[in-house]
């Protein structure tokens, strides 16, 4: 008898390719059928057939406070009351700048647009119109949306499938993207050394999540900005994870250092379609209708997104907001290595504030190649196993994994007796 997800599942397929509006929610690299969610509460996503699951995904990083907080529910109900767009200046717009701009001082100007991905476009286009230049540097492995000039050798959905690098975009735009390796600084001093004046932008996920979690070193965070300014090139720092995830003032303020524009989304929409992009304001004044870099979007700054964010934002700037997730995921990611050490399994666990990676390797990766040395297959029935116990993983092995403040202790404790369980059949082969 076919479960509810899986008759819906074959529906969305007859018109929607692959059933899914986004290829990495269709479960094609860990296999089975996705699962289709009904409701959403705190910590917890209930789906077609009735089954609850402790969510460690939240909807791949916007929902830090959980599911349907009732501050942020109340927001969109009451805004949407008044009129769901515009396509006009609203204060609430100014807010959220004014809000985005207190938190990161190295945003002097900040546009917000609809996805991460306009984000990452704009902000691509807007350096290349700054310095009159074609080339940008991206790094394997990482992803930044799907524009064009970066689905080359890209992480996430693309990494998934093994299409790092995308049908469809065109080899003289490719030609423009270099592809280096992150944290390999000497590769970077060599590429500068070489082709620096021909070089508008590197962006990069300075915490990477779309190959998994893999941290900086902070001597190739520090080459990037040295280099960086003394090439005249503009550095991106894909924040959209980062933002507001790893700690208040994202990547950036972690490790000190400051980019020229910083790209944003997930979390300052708390859940409803937000980006943004913003920084040095030499370089946004370059941006219409200032300046001759278009870009533009109906939807920009909507009303009822806005109001979405700005409600999350407030509830993360509360005192101790970050200390307790940063606890609450240290938990998760200490206990699920207590466990498979436990049981002999091969297995590391990190985490970096509300985020964390899981790898089925004796040590946290450092780089793309070690991440390609991870167990997938293992990941595979891992991720099953823990579906089936009631606890939803990202469903690939390439992907970061995040808490929220609706976490509790007795939801870690839930996880971690499941993994014991989990763990414990990995190890004798089951
Ligand atoms: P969106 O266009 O999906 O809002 O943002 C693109 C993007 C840009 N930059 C970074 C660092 C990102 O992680 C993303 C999107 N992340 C993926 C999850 N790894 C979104 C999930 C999906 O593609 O369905």
């Amino acid at each position: 008898m076919n479960t509810r997800n899986e008759q819906l599942f074959a529906r969305a397929q007859a018109s929607i390719p692959g059933g899914v509006n986004s290829p990495v929610r269709a479960f094609r690299s860990v296999g089975g059928c996705p699962r289709f969610f009904v409701a959403g509460e705190g910590a917890r996503v209930r789906d077609a057939d009735g089954r609850q699951y402790i969510d460690y995904v939240g909807s791949w990083g916007p929902l830090i406070v959980g599911h349907a907080h009732p501050d942020v529910v109340r927001a969109v109900q009451e805004v949407a009351a008044l009129g769901l767009s515009f396509g006009a200046p609203t204060e609430r717009e100014i807010e959220m700048a004014e809000q985005i701009r207190s938190i990161l001082p190295s945003i002097e100007l900040v546009r917000l647009v609809s996805s991460g991905t306009e984000a990452t476009m704009s902000a691509i286009r807007l350096a290349r119109g700054f310095t009159g230049r074609d080339a940008i540097v991206k790094f394997e492995g990482c992803y930044h949306g799907h524009a064009d000039s970066l689905l080359v050798k890209a992480g996430s959905g693309a990494l998934t499938f093994g299409q790092p690098s995308s049908g469809g975009v065109p080899a003289d735009l490719a030609a423009h993207t270099i592809v280096l390796d992150f944290n390999d600084t000497g590769q970077l001093e060599t590429t500068f050394a070489t082709k620096g004046a021909t070089i508008a932008a590197v962006i990069v996920e300075p915490v990477v999540g779309n190959m998994n979690l893999i941290m900086p070193s902070q001597e190739f965070l520090m080459a990037l900005r040295r280099l960086c300014s003394e090439h005249g090139t503009v550095l991106i720092f894909d924040e959209v994870m980062t933002g507001f995830r790893v700690g208040l003032t994202g990547a950036q303020g972690l490790f000190g250092i400051v980019p020229d524009l910083t790209t944003l989304g997930k979390v300052i929409g708390g859940g409803m379609p937000l980006g943004a992009f913003g920084g040095r304001r030499d370089i946004m004044e370059r941006i219409a209708p200032l300046g001759s870099v278009y870009q533009a979007g109906t939807l920009s700054g909507n009303p009822v997104a806005v109001a979405a964010g700005l409600a999350t934002l407030r509830l993360i700037r509360s005192p101790g907001f970050y200390d307790r997730l940063a606890a609450t995921t240290r938990s998760l990611t200490d206990g699920l290595a207590a466990a498979a050490r436990k049981h002999g399994v091969a297995f590391s666990a990190q985490s970096v504030g509300g985020m964390f990676g899981l790898y089925f390797r004796g040590t946290p990766p450092s780089s793309y190649a070690q991440v390609m040395e991870c167990d997938k297959a293992v990941f595979n029935r891992f991720f099953h196993a823990m579906l089936e116990q009631g606890v939803y993983f990202a469903p690939s092995a390439y992907e970061a994994g995040f808490v929220s403040a609706a976490h509790s202790d007795a939801d870690i404790a839930a996880t971690l007796a499941a993994a014991d369980a989990v763990f414990a059949g990995l190890a004798d082969g089951s």
